[in-house]
């Protein structure tokens, strides 16, 4: 016994450490926006040995798997100390999610989990699920992290026990270990995800991105990425939520969609991540798309390209909930160099990496959606017409000449 016991154990860690320390190496290619990397960032087996195995053998004689981890997906993510951090969505195999901070000294490769997961204390209305969490340093000192509190809905009918409450949980923290609990966020809405705290103050105010919906999967009536505001931040409250990026017919975002991140200050105006759903024969789809509000009017959207930024791709296509990609953590650099953290198909961490130069140019130069065929044909047209004008005037040779 005592062999197998020992054999288990140097094959986990030496997979583990071989993981941990594997480089990470850009793709090829690309689209000149973003660039995709070889391997996922964060994934299951990047959870600590620890974590998953009773180490003694005399109460784990097989060596087996005591606390399974499912997934590894939707991070928030912050530079802090240096440090790349990202506190993912953690799913054990009970279904259960809770967060965990993972960090790397350069935000691509080797990140490695913290002794421990995070304790998110409960309020006196525990939660039964929680999960995506959007991490941000706010004006007033305090790190923020908001997320999704998810509770049975009491009013479901007697034998339904899919029907849940999702609403917006508050925690914050000086150094990412210590979590102080805050009231839920307060809204009209009966289901409230994808909730996100501006970095600013505006008016004084303690500034919201929401997400207005009906039911927990339909937006219903409501949808569309929202805007409020709120005098505290303890007992949060926003009475009025203007819907800035509404659901629209026939769009990446014509089911619903959601805030991402926190948006980034750029000297054009503040930079949004945010991911939109459709839905099609096979089911659900989600990808990400970027807009721009106005520095001054944050309800305002100044820029929004049409279509989407970054679509699931390959691997990126299979998992738990397939076709699906999702943020809710970036990272900017000093240096213009911008980290995307996406998810794909709610199972696994990638990131991509830009800078805030290419985004903008992305973001300004995109033009935005004309909603009918004709409208995008124009568009190509308009693109082509120029190239050949262009390879005209230099006396080019076409890149391609058929
Ligand atoms: O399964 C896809 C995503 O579904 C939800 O996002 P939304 O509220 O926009 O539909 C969330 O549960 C998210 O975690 C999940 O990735």
């Amino acid at each position: 016994m005592e062999k197998i016991f020992n054999e288990r154990l140097e094959y986990l860690k030496k997979n583990h450490e071989t993981l941990l320390t594997q480089k990470n190496e850009p793709l090829e290619g690309g689209n000149g926006i973003i660039k995709r990397f070889h391997h996922p960032a964060l994934t299951a087996a990047h959870i600590p040995i620890t974590w998953r195995y009773d180490l003694n053998e005399s109460t784990n004689p097989y060596l087996m798997e005591r606390f399974g981890v499912n997934t590894v997906f939707n991070t928030g993510a912050i530079k802090w100390n240096n440090k790349y951090i990202l506190m993912p969505r953690v799913e054990s195999n009970d279904r259960k999610s809770f967060f965990a901070i993972a960090e790397s000294d350069n935000g691509i490769d080797n990140f490695k989990f913290w002794d421990e997961p995070v304790v998110i204390p409960e309020t006196e209305n525990p939660d039964t699920n929680i999960y995506d969490m959007r991490l941000v340093a706010h004006d007033d000192g305090w790190i923020y992290g908001l997320f999704c509190t998810e509770r049975k809905d009491p009013a479901a009918a007697p034998g339904d026990q899919s029907s849940a409450v999702a609403q917006c949980g508050i925690v914050r923290s000086k150094d990412l270990k210590k979590w102080e609990r805050l009231p839920d966020l307060k809204t009209k809405s009966p289901q409230q995800r994808n909730v996100v705290l501006h970095p600013e103050f505006v008016n004084g105010k303690y500034a919201f991105y929401t997400r207005p919906q009906d039911s927990f999967i339909e937006a219903g009536q409501g949808g569309g990425i929202a805007f409020g505001l709120s005098d505290r931040i303890i007992g949060a409250e926003v009475t009025e939520e203007t819907v800035i990026d509404p659901k629209m017919y026939h769009t990446v975002n014509e089911l619903k969609n959601g805030q991402g991140p926190a948006p980034v200050k750029t000297k054009y105006g503040w930079l949004h991540l945010a991911h939109g759903v459709r839905n099609t024969a096979a089911g659900l789809r989600y990808v990400l798309y970027l807009f721009m509000t106005d520095l001054k009017d944050l309800t305002k959207i100044t820029y929004k390209p049409a279509g989407y930024f970054i679509a699931p791709e390959g691997d990126e296509r299979t998992g738990d909930v397939s076709n699906v990609v999702f943020s809710n953590g970036w990272i900017m650099d000093d240096d213009g160099k911008v980290f995307i953290y996406y998810a794909s198909s709610d199972s696994r961490v990638h990131v991509a990496v830009s800078t805030i130069d290419q985004l903008l140019d992305y973001v300004m130069n995109t033009p935005s959606d004309g909603l009918r065929s004709a409208t995008t044909v124009q568009r190509l047209l308009g693109m082509i017409n120029a190239n050949k004008a262009y390879v005209r005037e230099q006396k080019l040779q076409p890149a391609n000449s058929n």
